[in-house]
């Protein structure tokens, strides 16, 4: 550990740490489910993090945050009820918040520690939680999912974080079968689906166990976040079935209807990037496509 750098080490990715330089500690603390710490770093603005693993910087959260929301949002028309697990800090609610066909949107984050912390500390994240149509349930994602009646949502999004810890579950067969449930026919469910340079393991497992649950369509994305391990971070994307979704080819631009509600221009997401986002490099796709 070098003094004075924040570096990120964990099981998940051993071998390697990326190191940020510190600032300044903003706040330490320990809630029932994790240790959240904020510091300014010198490259990437404000940094959240959870257990040793960063959650977001103010610099990069764009690109994680406009493609875990659009590429599902933009691959049906009409979205009007969305469920959020996880994703606390609000900046999935403020990109779901641009789509004006939405009507109601839940959220489901288990520890209330990182939505005050958010509120206090990455106010342009938090924005999200000022949208009227916005409901924060306090709890557990898969007992939360567990009780929605059938068909409820057009879809699920699942800002999760890392396997090791409180999100464990939300990476296991049991809980994508109560999201399948919880969607109506051709709805759409997109979840943080880990590295293709470091986690093609926990992919594998992810998209068997999808394509037994979902009869619609199961596809993979990926993008760059240079602040997470490895630089990029994908995701899974699956649909009900239904109404035909194609993923790759998006219905409900959201640079049209966009701008107004989060209060702030896209600045990684549009229509290119997300067809391009299904393209995998050659070893990825063919252990994707065998499953
Ligand atoms: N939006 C950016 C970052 C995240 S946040 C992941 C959130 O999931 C955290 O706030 C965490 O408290 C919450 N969470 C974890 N487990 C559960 C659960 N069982 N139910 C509800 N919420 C949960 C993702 C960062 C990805 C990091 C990649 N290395």
């Amino acid at each position: 550990v070098i003094p004075g750098w924040f570096s990120e080490i964990s099981p998940m990715w051993p071998g390697e740490a990326h190191s940020l330089k510190v600032e300044k500690v903003l706040f330490q603390g320990k809630s029932d489910y994790q240790d959240v710490l904020v510091f300014q770093s010198s490259t990437y603005g404000k940094v959240l993090v959870l257990d040793g693993v960063i959650q977001l910087t103010e610099r990069d959260e764009c690109a994680y945050q406009e493609m875990i929301t659009h590429l599902p949002l933009c691959s049906i028309p009409n979205p009007k009820k969305v469920l959020v697990i996880g994703g606390g800090d609000g900046g999935v609610l403020r990109e779901v918040a641009r789509h004006s066909s939405v009507e109601q949107i839940d959220i489901c984050e288990i520890d209330k520690m990182v939505v005050d912390v958010s509120k206090e500390f990455f106010p342009r994240v938090a924005i999200g939680y000022e949208d009227p149509r916005v409901t924060l349930h306090v709890g557990d994602g898969v007992a939360f999912l567990k009780a929605v009646p059938e068909g409820t949502y057009d879809a699920i999004i699942v800002d999760s974080s890392d396997p090791i810890g409180p999100a464990q579950e939300l990476f296991e067969k049991p809980f994508f079968a109560s999201v399948a449930k919880a969607l109506r026919p051709g709805g759409v469910v997109c979840t943080q689906a880990e590295s293709i340079w470091l986690h093609m393991h926990i992919i594998e497992d992810i998209v068997t166990n999808c394509r037994q649950i979902f009869k619609g369509s199961v596809n993979y994305a990926w993008t760059t976040v240079p602040t997470y391990p490895s630089g990029v971070i994908g995701f899974m994307l699956c649909s009900t079935e239904g109404p035909d979704v194609d993923f790759k080819h998006p219905v409900n631009p959201v640079e049209v209807n966009g701008i107004d509600s989060a209060k702030s221009p896209l600045k990684f997401y549009n229509s290119e990037i997300h067809a391009a986002a299904f393209c995998l490099p050659s070893f990825a796709k063919k252990i994707i496509d065998s499953k």
